[in-house]
């Protein structure tokens, strides 16, 4: 068996990074500089022709997209429960899964790079202010499920869930929002750094978590 994943540091790609730590599985990680451009090289675009982490490479075979990452690793990896096994718990935590991925991370993407929305400078300004103003009701949102976790986001193990809140939250901090309303999701996050697992992801990427203020 042999494994890579391609993640670059902060990015969204921490979530299968944190699972596979979580697995305890050998695997490679490949470490591409999203600030230096190289996720557009011609060497990384022969493996992801649309230019993003995370890719995970398993025995030859190129996923990407982090909703099939997941759900291979899940798949994978039962013992490790990423994700709920079965039933209206494994159902509930797909939908707020695809939701963090097909909403909250875009709205990120609207602030870091509006660029990829607009060519106009003043039209990323609003495109960017836009994204700002959603993040109360979008961090609220995870709060609230945060609040309700037992012990984790998607129940009895750490997994998806709660990596995907460590990632949404950190950011929050990082683009200069305030944490500190959202205590349930910081501690979310802080708690699943914290597991000796995915602290080995955390310095691999060197993340700092004091933007963190809940
Ligand atoms: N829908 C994709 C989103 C991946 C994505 O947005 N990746 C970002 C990092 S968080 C990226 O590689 N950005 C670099 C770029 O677009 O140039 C997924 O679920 O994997």
């Amino acid at each position: 068996m042999s494994l890579q994943l391609y993640f670059g540091p902060g990015a969204c790609s921490f979530v299968p990074h944190s699972l596979l730590e979580l697995s305890g599985a050998e695997y490679e990680a490949k470490l591409i500089k999203l600030h230096k451009g190289e996720q557009l090289s011609e060497e990384y675009k022969a493996l992801n022709p649309r230019g993003q982490v995370p890719v995970l490479v398993d025995d030859g075979t190129v996923i990407t997209q982090i909703m099939a990452i997941v759900l291979h690793l899940d798949a994978k990896f039962p013992d490790a429960h990423f994700l709920p096994a079965g039933g209206m718990e494994r159902t509930r935590a797909l939908s707020t899964l695809a939701w963090m991925n097909n909403t909250v991370h875009p709205a990120f993407t609207h602030i870091f790079m509006p660029q990829k929305f607009t060519g106009d400078e003043a039209a990323q300004q609003a495109v960017k202010a836009q994204a700002m103003s959603a993040y109360p009701g979008l961090m609220a949102e995870i709060d609230a499920l945060a609040a309700k976790a037992s012990p984790w986001v998607g129940g009895e193990h750490p997994g998806a869930l709660d990596a995907y809140t460590l990632v949404l939250m950190r950011w929050g901090g990082l683009v200069g929002m305030d944490t500190s309303p959202f205590k349930a999701a910081c501690d979310i996050a802080r708690r699943f750094a914290a597991l000796p697992a995915v602290s080995r992801a955390v310095e691999r990427e060197r993340l700092q978590l004091d933007m963190l203020k809940g």
